[in-house]
C-alpha cells in the first residue's frame, strides 16, 4: 500500500516520540496494563464538533476571517473529516437548523461515512428570527405569551428532530435566548410553566429512542434574567419532560467562579448528566479554546467524570461531548484541534488520580493529601501518552505542525476562496 505523507512524516518524528513515552511512564510508573489501559481510555474519548464552529467567529463589533471557509454543509463536513483524520478525536459532527439543512440527506450520509463521522446532537434555533418566518422570537420563543408563537417554536424543534432522523442523530439540544431585559417584563412563574409546557410537547414528538438536552444559561442575550438560567432550572424541566430529558453543562455558561465540578458531580448523582460543551472563559460565554484560562478546573470536572464511571453507584446515562467555541483570533481548524488535545489532556490527567488512596484520604479527613493526589495528577506531563493514542488511532504525532507544514489553510483559501463565509455566529 502507498505511504501517505501523514505516515511518513509520523516515521520521521516516531524514533523521538518513542523516547518521550519511556521517559513519561517511567515518571509515572506505570505497569504495562495500567498503561495500555489508558491509552484505549484516551483514544476512545471523542468529542463532536459543531457544524457552526468551522469559519471565523466575531462580537459584536467585528468579524476577521482569514479565508477558505467552508460556505456550505459539505465542505464543514470535509474540515471535520480533517481534524479527526488528524486527531482521531472528533468521530462526529453536531448540526445547528436551519443553519446547517442538509439537501440531500442521503448523500449526506455517504459523505460523513467516507469522512469516518457521524451526527451528534441536532439543535434548534429560536434565538433568531428567519427570513419568512411568521412569527417573531423578540420576545421569546417556547416561552412566548402568545399561543402562536410557542407554537411556531415548538413546531421548529420537531422539524429538527425530523431532520435529525434523517440522518441517524438520536439527540436534540434546545438551548433558549428567552428571558427578560427589565424588572417587571416577565412573570417568572409563568414564563417557566409555559416553557416546561412547551417542552412537554416537543418531548412527546420524539422518537422513542431520542433523548433531549436541556442547555442552561445565566445571561446573554437576556440581561436582567433567563428562563433557563441555572442546572437546577434544566434540571426540573428534564424531570417534567421524562426519562430521556437530561441536563446540558456549557463551561461558559455560568457566573465568574461557579464550581462547575460540583454542578457535574450533582448531575451524575441525580443520573441527569446528559451532554457537555467545552469551551474556554475567563468571565463569561467567551467561547475561547478549551482548557486556555482555566486548564485546573477542567481537569477537576475530568475528574468527577471519571469517578461517576467508576461509581457502579452511579446511574448515569452516557454524556454527549461537544466543543461550542468561536475562533475570532486562531485559525479555526487549529484552535479545535487546540481544544480537542487539552480536552484529552485533562481527561488523561484524571486517569492517573490515585482513587483508592484519596478516597483514604477523604475518610481520614487528611485534607493536605487528598488535595496533593490531584495536584499529583494534574502536573504529570501526559503529551506523549496523547501523541500514542493518536499514532495507534492513524492520526498524526502533531496534528497542527502537520496541518501548517503541509500549508493545508492554503490549498482551502486557493480551492474556496479567500471571502468564503460559514454559516453561524
Ligand atoms: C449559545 C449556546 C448554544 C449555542 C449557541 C450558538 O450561547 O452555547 O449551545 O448553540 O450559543
Ligand atoms: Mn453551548
Ligand atoms: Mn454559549
Amino acid at each position: 500500500m502507498k505511504t501517505s505523507v501523514l505516515e511518513v512524516i509520523n516515521e520521521r518524528d516516531v524514533a523521538r516520540h518513542q523516547q518521550q513515552l519511556e521517559h513519561v511512564k517511567n515518571l509515572l510508573e506505570l505497569n504495562e496494563n495500567a498503561f495500555e489501559s489508558i491509552i484505549r481510555k484516551i483514544q476512545a474519548l471523542q468529542v463532536a464538533v459543531p457544524s457552526w464552529a468551522l469559519g471565523t467567529g466575531g462580537t459584536r463589533f467585528g468579524r476577521f476571517p482569514a479565508g477558505g471557509e467552508p460556505s456550505n454543509l459539505e465542505e464543514k463536513i470535509e474540515d471535520v473529516g480533517l481534524i479527526h483524520h488528524l486527531t482521531q478525536a472528533t468521530n462526529s459532527i453536531s448540526l445547528h437548523i436551519p443553519w446547517d439543512i442538509p439537501k440531500d440527506a442521503v448523500a449526506i450520509q455517504q459523505l460523513l461515512r467516507t469522512n469516518g463521522l457521524t451526527i451528534d446532537s441536532v439543535n434548534s434555533n429560536t434565538f433568531q428570527d428567519q427570513k419568512d418566518q411568521k412569527y417573531s422570537y423578540k420576545f421569546g420563543s417556547l416561552c412566548h405569551t402568545d399561543d402562536a408563537v410557542r407554537k411556531q417554536a415548538i413546531d421548529h424543534n420537531i422539524e429538527v428532530v425530523e431532520h435529525g432522523v434523517k440522518l441517524n442523530s438520536k439527540v436534540l439540544t434546545v438551548w433558549l435566548s428567552d428571558g427578560s431585559n427589565f424588572p417587571g417584563q416577565h412573570h417568572f412563574r409563568r414564563a417557566f410553566a409555559r416553557t416546561l409546557d412547551s417542552l412537554q410537547k416537543i418531548y412527546k414528538a420524539m422518537p422513542s429512542d431520542w433523548t433531549m438536552l436541556i442547555e442552561y444559561k445565566p445571561y446573554e442575550p437576556n440581561f436582567y434574567s433567563m428562563v433557563i438560567p441555572d442546572w437546577g432550572t434544566s434540571l426540573q424541566l428534564s424531570n417534567g419532560c421524562g426519562d430521556r430529558a437530561h441536563v446540558l453543562v456549557d463551561l461558559g455558561h455560568h457566573l465568574p467562579n461557579t464550581n462547575i465540578e460540583q454542578i457535574v458531580a450533582r448531575l451524575l448523582h441525580f443520573g441527569r448528566l446528559g451532554g457537555f460543551h467545552f469551551n474556554g472563559s475567563q468571565y463569561g460565554d467567551d467561547d475561547l479554546t478549551t482548557g486556555a484560562i482555566k486548564p485546573y478546573q477542567l481537569f477537576l470536572i475530568f475528574h468527577e467524570l471519571v469517578t461517576g464511571a467508576n461509581d457502579a453507584a452511579v446511574k448515569n446515562p452516557g454524556v454527549a461531548y461537544m466543543i461550542d467555541a468561536s475562533h475570532n483570533l486562531k485559525d479555526p481548524i487549529e484552535d479545535l484541534m487546540n481544544s480537542l488535545e487539552n480536552i484529552r489532556t485533562a481527561y488523561a490527567k484524571a486517569l492517573l488520580v490515585d482513587f483508592s488512596s484519596l478516597e483514604k484520604g477523604q475518610q481520614d479527613n487528611d485534607v493536605t493529601r487528598c488535595e496533593q493526589i490531584l495536584q499529583n495528577a494534574f502536573l504529570a506531563d501526559v503529551r506523549p501518552l496523547l501523541a500514542e493514542s493518536r499514532l495507534r488511532s492513524g492520526g498524526s504525532l502533531d496534528p497542527i505542525s502537520f496541518f501548517r507544514s503541509q500549508q493545508i489553510r492554503e490549498g482551502l483559501i486557493k480551492r474556496r476562496g479567500k471571502t468564503s463565509i460559514a454559516t453561524g455566529l
